[in-house]
């Protein structure tokens, strides 16, 4: 009884701040920043987290998430990564001035904005806000008026960043994987040959708003300029960037998320009377392909497919898993990946799970960005993906084990997975008070 008491009363003192956080992170009544320090602007998968977040107890802030992301959408569908909607905080690079969006033809006009993307989970975040709400007419009105624009963005990805049809479409930037540092990416950064004549001087903000032992380095960050600059040299046209960079990858998060909204919008648009026939054929060749292709026996999971040179990037990395959440593999495949999320948390190391990157591996490291910690949003997904394939003792460790961390060591970006280590800290890493981690903390504790 005690226990429950007690539980209960943390329950309430979570949720109370996870509201107050998304309160305090809204901006102008209409858009949230991931975090009002580090990332002062509107990003785009936090916001879609953001959104169902709201959808908990307010419902018109939910959809005014969208619709403000959306306001930053360009003529051919794209959505940006950010939307600058702020002139708040001029110092943050890479700002509007950086990216200068205005000076390309398709870019939205009413808004500034950058010129990549990030992983599409709009669509099944507005799929399970329906959901919830089956019966609500302002959330039917609401889908009704906003399917276009995300029909819009998803054609956007099978028209210009699937050249060679397969329905597996290519990032060229890190950021859009929307795991910046991951080790996935280092060989092919190690390997880009520039000096600092081929980048314009620049001046870190990130580290100057969080610990730089937790944040990408130096050399991460020149090469994420190097490539914004080819962006601009080819005015964002993924196309042509995608003939001249270096980095050229069909990832795996990315391609899970797109599948998974894919079907969001396809069961939206069933029951509200959209036409769906495209995008059920785009999604039936993104689904096999991603199967065939991106499965490697020897790793005993997905891994993303480097365009440029023609190979896979064989590690062991949380992006693979997201392939629970789309349904994608068949359920041997499935076992095999939530054998392995039970195996790294059942070791006598004592890992959370999940990491974020093979702790066997080398290059992991529990403090470092995407190196390996436990990221909220990650979570969440794989979660999702848990039960999905009736896991549903793995779903409960990782919404347990991660609901516990925030409840110890507060809102933060992202958390050391050592356990032993976890236990003896007194907060997470990176930003404090995000606002997606609010925001699934509202989710995870209502399912
Ligand atoms: C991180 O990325 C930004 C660049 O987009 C950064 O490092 O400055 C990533 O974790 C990304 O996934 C996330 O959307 C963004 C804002 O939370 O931060």
């Amino acid at each position: 009884m005690d226990n429950l008491k007690k539980i209960t009363s943390q329950f309430s003192r979570l949720r109370k701040e996870a509201v107050q956080i998304l309160h305090d992170n809204t901006w102008e009544g209409r858009y949230t920043v991931p975090s009002s320090n580090l990332y002062p602007y509107q990003w785009n998968w936090d916001s879609g987290f953001v959104a169902l977040g709201f959808a908990h107890f307010d419902l018109k802030r939910a959809f005014l998430e969208f619709e403000s992301l959306f306001e930053g959408q360009w003529e051919n569908g794209m959505l940006p990564h950010i939307v600058f909607h702020s002139k708040k905080r001029e110092g943050y690079f890479p700002g509007p001035k950086y990216w200068q969006s205005s000076t390309i033809e398709r870019a939205n006009k009413k808004v500034e904005t950058s010129g990549i993307t990030q992983p599409p989970v709009h669509a099944f975040m507005l799929e399970r806000i329906y959901q919830m709400n089956p019966n609500n007419k302002e959330v039917k009105d609401f889908i009704k008026s906003f399917f276009p624009k995300l029909m819009k963005l998803h054609k956007y990805y099978y028209e210009h960043r699937d050249p060679e049809n397969e329905g597996l479409i290519y990032i060229y930037h890190p950021w859009a994987s929307g795991r910046d540092n991951s080790p996935l990416w280092d060989d092919l950064v190690k390997t880009i040959p520039i000096t600092k004549d081929d980048i314009p001087p620049y001046k870190r903000y990130d580290n100057l708003k969080a610990d730089p032992s937790e944040r990408p380095s130096d050399r991460d960050y020149d090469i994420y300029v190097y490539l914004m600059e080819l962006g601009k040299k080819h005015k964002y046209k993924g196309i042509e960037i995608a003939k001249e960079s270096p980095f050229v990858v069909q990832d795996t998060l990315y391609n899970a998320v797109l599948i998974k909204s894919n079907e969001a919008l396809i069961n939206l648009g069933r029951e509200f009377g959209f036409d769906v026939m495209e995008i059920e054929e785009f999604n039936a060749l993104s689904k096999k392909s991603f199967d065939e292709k991106l499965w490697l026996d020897e790793l005993g999971m997905y891994a993303p497919y480097d365009l440029r040179n023609k190979k896979h990037i064989k590690m062991k990395e949380i992006g693979s898993f997201v392939s629970l959440y789309a349904g994608i593999p068949n359920q041997e495949r499935a076992d095999q990946l939530i054998d392995y999320i039970d195996f790294l948390g059942e070791r006598e190391d004592g890992y959370r799970i999940m990491p974020s990157f093979d702790p066997d591996h080398w290059i992991f490291n529990p403090k470092k960005y995407w190196k390996g910690p436990i990221w909220p949003q990650m979570n969440w997904l794989l979660y999702q993906g848990c039960k999905n394939y009736g896991h549903h003792g793995t779903a409960n460790i990782l919404k347990w084990d991660f609901l516990e961390l925030v409840n110890n060591l507060g809102f933060h970006e992202y958390f050391d997975p050592r356990r032993a280590v976890a236990d003896t800290l007194e907060k997470g890493y990176g930003g404090d008070r995000f606002s997606w981690t609010a925001a699934v903390v509202l989710d995870l504790m209502a399912d």
